[in-house]
């Protein structure tokens, strides 16, 4: 971008000074440990471990269970903004049950699960959000075999979808393994803990409540919009229909529901940030308040009143899947979807990370519960847990996605405060990483 090359050798320099600093929130990936993968067609069951005599001497000696590789990297004690991942085991249904939410704990317990004889009751520690390079572990159950299923590779849990596993969202966040058998530290684009939330390990595991979810019947979904500018191309997301409209009329064509979201702050969501840079004609939307303060300075504003484009969930959580972000250095353009398959084959888009977790649109047009609820690890508390609600126990429909039919939407009347711009250092020095990253790839394309 040669608009941005000047200005960005500057950056560069501070972005270098910064990354220098020790980063003390994120876990050492010189102590990373394999968790490896074995497979038992008899049992239908996916087995997973860190201990090399365990997997050995009890699964593979036998020819019981087959070897299937490394899962992924992840630790083997607990280590800064990590938690750990319970590992359980249900001996009729011969399967391997791992979470990191100690509500689940307690509800598979209810249903014949037990604790594993592991240390701490853990297969090891990951990450509960997407941050210092981790990547998702997705989760997939067959309910005819009974076997819960692990994978960090997208196409593998697209193929087991077809084979009769259900999506069940992110099991955790941790290391990408690499194809020469090592760990890919910096495998996702870097995202970001909300400034209002630290995971605090210890508190987890004793907690017993259960999480707090935003009411369904109040989603609205976010309308997606795409165009061409000469050699850029924008993706535009509103849940405004007057405003999609306007933009319908003027170079953009319409997508259709990009996810469903709520329009003002409810139990456990967190504002999604909308900004607009002119010059490179790209929108781009963030949950990080910070990440928003750093693009601001990067020619990028806010485009509307309140800044927000909604509200989501900052975690896998009652139901909601994820938003994948996407950006195309070459066309300048941000692009968020909620398809993997689309994600998987943006031509020209890397996968930056995930943006933030909402309700999918279904084929209909109304909203859904896609992935089961993976419950809020009790220790983190966003800040709009003050509002009621109760736990869903039935999936209430929301608006349909008609842009004609999609009436008034509330306007949220806050803009960001003062505790919600404060942010902790992992996320800065996770960002300028991923600012580093794209000014490296602006530059030398
Ligand atoms: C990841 O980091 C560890 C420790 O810093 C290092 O030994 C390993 O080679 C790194 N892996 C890659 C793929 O860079
Ligand atoms: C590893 O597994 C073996 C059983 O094969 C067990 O005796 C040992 O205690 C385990 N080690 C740890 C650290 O859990
Ligand atoms: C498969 O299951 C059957 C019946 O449970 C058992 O007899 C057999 O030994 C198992 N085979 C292997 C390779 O574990
Ligand atoms: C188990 O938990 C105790 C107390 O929290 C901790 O000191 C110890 O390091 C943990 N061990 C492992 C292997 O995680
Ligand atoms: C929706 O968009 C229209 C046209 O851009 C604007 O006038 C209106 O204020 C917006 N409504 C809300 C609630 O933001
Ligand atoms: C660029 C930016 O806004 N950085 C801020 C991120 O959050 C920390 C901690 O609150 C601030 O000190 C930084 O200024």
């Amino acid at each position: 971008m040669t608009v941005l090359s000047c200005p960005l050798s500057s950056l560069l320099l501070t972005v270098a000074l910064v990354l220098a600093d020790p980063t003390s929130s994120c876990a050492d990936t010189s102590s990373l440990i394999t968790l490896f993968r074995a497979y038992s067609g008899n049992a239908s069951d996916h087995f997973y471990t860190t201990n090399v005599s365990e997997l050995d001497n009890d699964a593979l000696l036998g020819g019981t269970y087959t070897f299937e590789g490394e899962a992924t990297f992840l630790w083997s004690t607990s280590q800064p903004s990590t938690i750990p991942l319970f590992r359980l085991y249900n001996q009729d249904f011969v399967d391997h049950f791992y979470t990191i939410s100690s509500d689940e704990v307690l509800e598979m317990i209810d249903q014949g699960w037990a604790y594993d004889n592991t240390p701490n009751h853990t297969a090891g520690y990951v990450y509960p959000y997407s941050i210092c390079g981790a990547a998702p572990i997705y989760r997939l159950f067959n309910p005819k075999s009974v076997d819960h299923f692990y994978t960090m590779n997208i196409a593998e849990s697209q193929d087991a979808m077809k084979d009769g596993y259900q999506d069940q969202g992110i099991a955790g966040f941790a290391m990408l393994p690499s194809v020469d058998g090592s760990a890919v530290n910096d495998s996702a684009g870097p995202f970001f803990l909300p400034s209002t939330m630290t995971a605090l390990p210890e508190s987890q595991e004793t907690a017993t409540s259960s999480s707090s979810c935003a009411d369904n019947a109040n989603v609205v979904p976010l309308l997606r919009a795409h165009a061409r500018t000469g050699t850029g191309q924008d993706h535009f997301y509103t849940t405004n229909s007057s405003e999609m409209n306007a933009a319908l009329l003027n170079t953009y064509s319409f997508e259709g529901d990009a996810a469903f979201v709520w329009s003002t702050q409810e139990a456990s969501t967190v504002p999604l940030y909308r900004l607009f840079n002119q010059i490179v004609n790209d929108h781009f939307y963030t949950i990080d308040a910070n990440e928003s303060n750093v693009v601001l300075s990067l020619g990028y504003a806010f485009d509307t009143d309140n800044h927000i484009a909604g509200y989501l969930y900052p975690y896998s959580i009652c139901g909601a899947s994820p938003i994948y972000r996407l950006y195309n250095p070459s066309t300048t353009d941000h692009f968020y979807t909620m398809s993997q398959t689309e994600s998987a084959s943006a031509s020209g888009y890397v996968v930056e990370g995930i943006a933030g977790f909402a309700l999918l649109p279904s084929v209909d047009g109304q909203p859904q519960m896609s992935a089961s609820p993976l419950l809020l690890p009790v220790s983190l508390k966003p800040s709009a847990s003050t509002l009621g609600y109760g736990f869903p126990t039935t999936i209430a429909l929301g608006p349909t996605s008609s842009i004609v039919s999609n009436a008034g939407i509330g306007s949220p009347t806050s803009s960001p405060n003062s505790e919600e711009v404060s942010q902790s250092t992992m996320a800065r020095r996770a960002f300028i990483i991923s600012m580093l990253w794209s000014v490296a790839t602006w530059i030398f394309s």
